[in-house]
């Protein structure tokens, strides 16, 4: 009989995809997607910019090579970046009072007045991270790429947001289909800023630790169309709250114009919508607010199946698993 109940043991345990349980083991949940790689994709505006392909390995090089607990990584960023970025930050700059959730708006304006945020210079992750742990303890580390969804969602639930340190490339500054430090430090770290958000944010990541991989694929459409390209109503207007949205100039008009398609959030059906990241959405969610997102996200996690729960100790910064089979 106990021979029985420790192959029963050992068929569960094969079955529990591996995650990280302490903040360190995020060392090893970094598997890269390298489909918009400018090395790789033929489409990408830096494959044939050997110099901008140079740079890209220089300061993929530095995530690669980091380790928890490491200083974050100062880029000393060229002339011609800081150029992109100033556009950048310029053109969204004009739409942001009229596009972006108020959450947005508070929160840059609070990296604004601190010089944390301005357009002559990219801010490093270093003094964005310590913003950030400051007001919601989400904390920064480097990374070389776009990741895999289950990596990227796993860092989540340790309030660790993965950060891409490279700028797109200055052909083309108002879109891009890989994240960038545009879209990292306009779209996502003000949003990382709001108390909610952060919250919403770190219950999908907790959601996603050991989940099956047709779960990992719906978490991430759920995560694709709220955190990357949400929408929610604001005093009766929709606005952007989502990062792909509030980093590209082009798509940020676009979603708000009367050209695509908007649907209400709805979980279940969200999750197994269609998406492609080539180009802009031809569809969005709205949500009636965060609130109403993050209950419907906590009410939908709560019909995926795992055979046991995990509670985070933020005194260990470790996952506290309990009923493993
Ligand atoms: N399309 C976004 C931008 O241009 O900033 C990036 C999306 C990354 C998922
Ligand atoms: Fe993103």
């Amino acid at each position: 009989l106990k021979r029985v109940a420790d192959e029963v043991r050992i068929v569960q345990e094969e079955k529990i995809p591996w995650f990280p349980k302490k903040i360190s083991d995020l060392d090893k949940c970094n598997h890269l997607i390298t489909k918009y790689d400018p090395d790789l994709d033929q489409d990408h505006p830096g494959f044939s910019d050997p110099e901008y392909r140079k740079r890209r390995e220089l300061i993929s090089a530095l995530a690669f090579n980091y380790k928890h607990g490491d200083p974050l990584p100062v880029v000393v960023y060229t002339p011609e970046e800081i150029a992109t970025w100033r556009e950048v930050y310029r053109t969204l700059s004009s739409l942001y009072p009229s596009h972006a959730c108020g959450q947005f708006l508070e929160a840059l304006g609070q990296l604004e007045s601190e010089r944390l945020y301005g357009e002559d210079k990219i801010p490093q992750l270093g003094e964005v991270s310590a913003f950030l742990k400051e007001r919601t303890g989400f904390q920064l580390r480097p990374v070389a790429g776009l990741l895999s969804a289950r990596d990227f969602l796993a860092s989540l639930a340790f309030r660790v947001f993965q950060c891409t340190q490279y700028i797109r490339h200055p052909s083309a500054p108002m879109h891009s289909p890989e994240p960038d430090c545009c879209h990292e430090l306009l779209g996502h770290i003000p949003m990382l800023a709001d108390y909610e958000f952060a919250q919403f944010s770190q219950e999908i990541g907790l959601v996603s630790l050991g989940a099956s991989d047709e779960d990992i694929e719906k978490l991430s459409t759920l995560y694709w169309f709220t955190v990357e390209f949400g929408l929610c109503k604001q005093n009766g207007t929709v606005k952007a709250y989502g990062a792909g949205l509030l980093s590209s100039y082009g798509e940020l008009l676009y979603a708000l114009s009367n050209e695509p398609q908007y649907k209400s959030f709805n979980p279940p059906e969200t999750a197994v919508q269609p998406y492609q990241d080539q180009s802009y959405q031809p569809v969005y969610f709205v949500s009636e607010s965060f609130e109403d997102a993050k209950h419907k996200l906590r009410q939908y996690s709560s019909t995926i199946q795992k055979p046991f729960s995990i509670r985070y100790d933020p005194y260990t910064c470790s996952m506290e698993v309990l009923d493993e089979p």
